[in-house]
Parts: C-alpha cells; structure tokens; sequence
C-alpha cells in the first residue's frame, strides 16, 4: 500500500477538531430547540393562519428559545398522514382535521353531528372541553396543543340550491359528520381532503362543497361556487398535536408556555374563523356577485327533519363499540349552553 500522508494530516485535524469542540461551551445556536410543524392546507387558509399565530406567540413567550419551521400545504405531511406521520417522528407537530378519519376519531368527531353548535368560537370550546373530559385513548400516544372547530357548515355550489328538492342527486363534497348531514339531504356526497377540493370543482367532480364558507374566499371557490345555501349546521372539528417523545424532552417552562396557549390558541382561532367566514362572505358577494340563500323557517324545517334521526343512529352504532354515544351528546348540549352564555 503506498503512504498517503495527506490521511494522517485529515486524522489529525479531525481529532484536533473533535476535542475542540467537545471542550468548547456550546454554540448559542445549540440551545435553541428547533421543532417543526405539519400542516395539510395551503399558505392562507385559516389553519395555516392559526398555525403562523402560536409559532408566533411560542417564540415570543419563550424569549426565542424554542424555533419552529412550518410545513405547510402539505409539504411534510398531508391530511391522510398527519396523525401516524407525528406519532412515527416525521414530523414534531401535526395538524389535522379528524373529519379526515371519522372511526378513528369518535369522541370528537361527536361534534361533527348535526347537535347545533352555532360559531366556530363556540364549537372550540365544546371541543377542547369534550377533549379534557374524555381523555380519547386515539391521541394516547400524541400530546394535545390545541383544538378548534370551523363555523357552521354552509353548501357553495354552482347551480343555485335554494330548496331541499334542489340537492337531489347534486355531487357535493364533504367529509366526517358532515358527508352524513349531506347524505340525509339527498345529495350525492363525495368525500375527499380539503385541499383536493379545487381541482375536484375545476373538473366537475362536484357540483359544490359543504363547509364553512372562508373558503369562498382562501381557495378562491367563489369563482366556481356563485351559489350559497345557508344552512348553518354541522362543524369541521381540528386537532394540533405534538409527538409524546418530543414534548416530554422540552424542559418546563417551555411545555408550560404551550399548556397555557391551549385554550387561548383554540379560542382565538374560533374567533377567527367565524369572523372570516363573514368577511369572505361579503367579499364574494362583492367580487363575484354571488348570491346567497337564506332559508325561509319552513324550508329549515325541511332541511332539519332528515337530521333528527342522525344522533340516535350514531349513539347505537357507536354505543355497540364499547363508546357511550348518549353520555357524549348529552355532555355536548350541555357543553354548547355553557359556552354560549358566556
Ligand atoms: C378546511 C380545511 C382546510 C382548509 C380550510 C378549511 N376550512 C374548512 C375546512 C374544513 C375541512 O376540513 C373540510 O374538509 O371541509
């Protein structure tokens, strides 16, 4: 073998290396804690918004001690993957709808039913209390940062749908509890991510979605969708979470920051939400002249009768698999008349 004398030189300087930088203190930059954060939806949609806000209100209320990088849009994780994706590592925190995963989801999801929850900001704190009582064993292996509701569910379309007659047969896309408010109005219910939605409409896969109407504005659907049904029942419930491995190593008071930011974060969003949904509302009717329904009190009643038997269908079926369905709608009416009164 011949001598290569430049190896014993890269040898040396790499232990040399080596003990410098075990006996230097640590750089500044190794004390930060660096997390990363999943996110399904586009820059701009409000779970993106309410994601910038608590890295935001993190980094500033543990003085930049802890750094987070955003993945949003799907970019780390998507819709379908969140959940197992934080569990497994891949990324730190996840965000999600769990309309997304109706039988794994069963507690929360409860909030989904057509139980007349009337705001965005009230349906967050049904959630987040719903969360604290029963403790749901599907995020045993994932720490809960937060949770919050969209505002109430509304059908943009681009024929206009005024009446129940009018759904018949209509492909429209929903998920979760709200596919089952969709599916006992008649319609033909197409379930897929949000995020997919754009593409599905720019198709004519659909006809129309049923959800809360920000999107109107944040995906633009008001170029399509011309048509808007108030029908005003039915919320998307969301979940951020961080992986338990993660969160048991941050040191105290940063876990702390993020245990206060629960409630105010899922509060915050509510509010938010709802307030955009108005906003984007007026802005379609604006920029798009989109017209908008408001039901008649005996068209309501039309809307509202398929509805009744959902409840009782979800309690025996769910109450077949060990859950106590009637405890957790009775817990939620009782929840929605607390947080509306204050
Ligand atoms: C939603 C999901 C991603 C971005 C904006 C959004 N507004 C309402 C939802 C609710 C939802 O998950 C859905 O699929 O309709």
């Amino acid at each position: 073998m011949k001598h290569k004398p430049w190896l014993v030189f890269a040898a040396l300087f790499l232990a040399l290396a080596f003990c410098l930088g075990a006996s230097t203190p640590p750089a500044q930059a190794a004390d930060v804690i660096e997390l990363n954060y999943a996110n399904f939806p586009p820059p701009g949609t409000f779970p993106d918004v309410q994601m910038n806000r608590w890295v935001k209100e993190v980094e500033k209320r543990t003085n930049g001690k802890v750094k987070i990088k955003t993945f949003p849009g799907g970019s780390l994780l998507n819709a379908k993957n969140m959940v197992d994706g934080v569990i497994a590592g891949q990324a730190d925190i996840g965000c999600t709808s769990t309309a997304y995963q109706p039988g794994r989801f069963v507690v929360l999801n409860a909030t989904a039913l057509p139980v007349g929850i009337p705001s965005g900001l009230v349906g967050s704190k049904v959630l987040m209390d719903l969360f604290e009582k029963y403790k749901p064993k599907s995020f045993a292996k994932l720490k809960m940062l937060t949770l919050f509701t969209t505002s109430p569910a509304n059908i943009m379309s681009k024929d206009a749908l005024p009446t129940l007659e009018s759904l018949k047969g209509k492909s429209l896309r929903a998920s979760g509890g709200a596919a089952q408010i969709l599916k006992a109005w008649g319609a033909n219910q197409v379930g897929m991510p949000m995020p997919a939605t754009p593409e599905a409409l720019q198709k004519g896969v659909v006809q129309g979605l049923f959800s809360s109407v920000e999107v109107m504005k944040d995906f633009k659907f008001a170029e399509y969708c011309r048509f808007v049904t108030m029908t005003d029942t039915g919320i998307y419930p969301f979940a951020v979470f961080m992986n338990l491995d993660k969160w048991n190593q941050l040191p105290k008071d940063v876990q702390e920051v993020m245990d206060g930011l629960f409630r105010e974060q899922g509060e915050w969003t509510g509010k938010y939400v709802d307030d955009h949904a108005q906003e984007a509302l007026d802005w379609s009717v604006k920029t798009y002249q989109v017209k908008i329904f408001a039901l008649s009190p005996e068209e309501k009643a039309k809307f509202d009768a398929p509805l009744k038997p959902i409840v009782d269908e979800w309690v025996k079926k769910v109450s077949a698999g060990g859950v106590d369905g009637k405890a957790i709608v009775a817990d939620i009416a009782a929840m929605i008349k607390k947080n509306s009164a204050k």
